[in-house]
């Protein structure tokens, strides 16, 4: 077999971090606000994240872990005007600015589907595999992530005759992005050059447009060009479709809360685009002969208020060994009764999915983040596999690891009023300084810099 031209999709999933907590920092996203102030568990958070990377590599699939950012996020507060030591800068922090310090306090990085958007070789004019780490401008907790975040990637895939960075786009709601959680990738196989489909909420230069009312639209068009212009994307092979703004005032903050693709399949609900008609024909055209399966969801069988409490469409979409497809869902979706039924009609329907596996990530769907947005598809082939850092990749041994990582390390309740407690910074420090020997990152957080 060709080494080149054999890939697979690998699901990188975000490490839930150590101070994990409901402060319900996301206006727009329902679960957030819901949950904020209650007590979270971060070490079962971790620990339900790291079962799910367990399952789905005992399934044959290629699965690696991203370590969880620094927090509180000392630096950031120092820009901000605190000073002193890093004890008295979240001392202080927490007492003159309490929501901006709970801000840098957010375990976010854990949703790796917003932390880049990533084009495999396949589809790039100078057959790199592109990065470029979200900016996520929406919102300030989100906001500071990618510095880190780009380290953190350049640290996995340093190799530069196979892998290309590209810095976050400017920063500002014009060019707001928030990576693969509006990103998704069709093919035959992996190895292929894919359609790449880029979803968008509102266009930022032209306000004659539609566009949500209440809640934001955290990715703009123009944003979604720029990532496929750097990217060095063909035009013929890439689609552009703008989310309907009236699923985001419902509560649908990233196109990954309303449809999920894969191959050759698109499962997506029917209010999910502004033109669902034109989206099906354009993905088609530029798909080419073979015929896509596009899996339609009524709201007759699932309304948007289902799907978003649920997460149905936050459901990862995998191929099988055997060529079939399975769908990850969270546990919500087993606990609701249209959503189950509409799960099983799709098993028996004429399409490639075949299996639903369901995976307990309450910790994370407390704070609007199912499965898929716990993980981000890097698609490389045998070469770039082999080029990219070992260490970050799922076994036995490192699943066992990282088990013992997270029992040595984490608490195991957290409430708003521990985020200043100086123990947490040192615990959080101890840990992530042992896990960049664990996955052989190097420096990477600024405590380390
Ligand atoms: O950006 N929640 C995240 C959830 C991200 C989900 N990702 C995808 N759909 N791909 C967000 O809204 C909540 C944090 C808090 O409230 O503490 C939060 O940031």
């Amino acid at each position: 077999m060709n080494q080149s031209t054999t890939a697979f999709e690998v699901n990188f999933d975000g490490l839930v971090g150590p101070t994990h907590n409901y402060a319900g920092l996301s206006v727009g996203n329902v679960a957030s606000l819901k949950n904020a102030a209650q007590s979270s568990n971060p070490k079962q958070g971790a620990l339900q994240g790291l079962a799910k990377m367990k399952a789905l590599s005992d399934m044959g699939l290629k699965q690696a872990v991203l370590p969880p950012l620094e927090r509180p996020d000392v630096h950031i507060l120092r820009k901000l005007g605190f000073t002193g030591t890093d004890e008295q800068v979240i001392t202080r922090a927490a007492q003159e600015a309490p929501a901006v310090f709970a801000a840098t306090c957010s375990a976010s990085s854990m949703w790796t589907a917003n932390a880049c958007t990533i084009s495999p070789s396949a589809d790039t004019q100078n057959s790199k595999v592109h990065f470029t780490a979200a900016n996520l401008a929406n919102k300030f907790h989100r906001s500071i992530e990618a510095p880190t975040t780009s380290r953190v990637l350049q640290a996995i895939f340093s190799d530069e005759q196979y892998f290309d960075h590209h810095h976050p786009l400017p920063m500002g709601d014009h060019f707001g992005d928030e990576g693969a959680a509006n990103h998704t990738r069709f093919c035959s196989s992996y190895g292929e050059h894919g359609v790449e489909f880029f979803v968008y909420g509102k266009y930022a230069f032209d306000s004659s447009k539609p566009f949500p009312k209440k809640y934001p639209a955290r990715q703009t068009f123009e944003a979604s060009q720029a990532i496929a212009r750097l990217h060095q994307l063909d035009d013929g092979k890439t689609v552009f479709a703008q989310q309907n703004p009236e699923v985001i005032d419902a509560g649908v903050f990233h196109n990954d809360v309303i449809a999920v693709g894969n191959r050759n399949c698109l499962f997506y609900h029917q209010m999910a685009f502004l033109n669902s008609e034109q989206v099906v024909k354009d993905l088609q055209l530029a798909y080419g002969n073979e015929s896509m399966h596009f899996v339609e969801v009524p709201t007759s069988a699932v309304s948007i208020n289902d799907a978003v409490h649920t997460y149905l469409f936050n459901s990862q979409l995998v191929t099988l060994n055997d060529g079939s497809m399975a769908i990850i869902a969270p546990g919500e979706c087993q606990a609701n009764d249209n959503v189950r039924n509409y799960l099983e009609s799709v098993i028996a329907g004429d399409n490639p999915i075949s299996k639903v596996e369901i995976y307990d990530v309450k910790q994370s769907m407390q704070n609007g983040g199912g499965p898929a947005c716990l993980r981000q598809r890097i698609v490389l082939n045998q070469t770039e596999m082999a080029a990219a850092n070992q260490s970050v990749f799922i076994n036995d041994s490192l699943f066992g690891t990282l088990n013992a990582w997270v029992e040595k390390h984490y608490r195991d309740s957290l409430e708003e009023k521990d985020l200043a407690d100086p123990k947490l910074l040192v615990e959080s420090r101890t840990a992530l300084d042992e896990l960049t020997q664990i996955l052989s990152l190097g420096s990477v957080y600024p405590f380390q810099l």
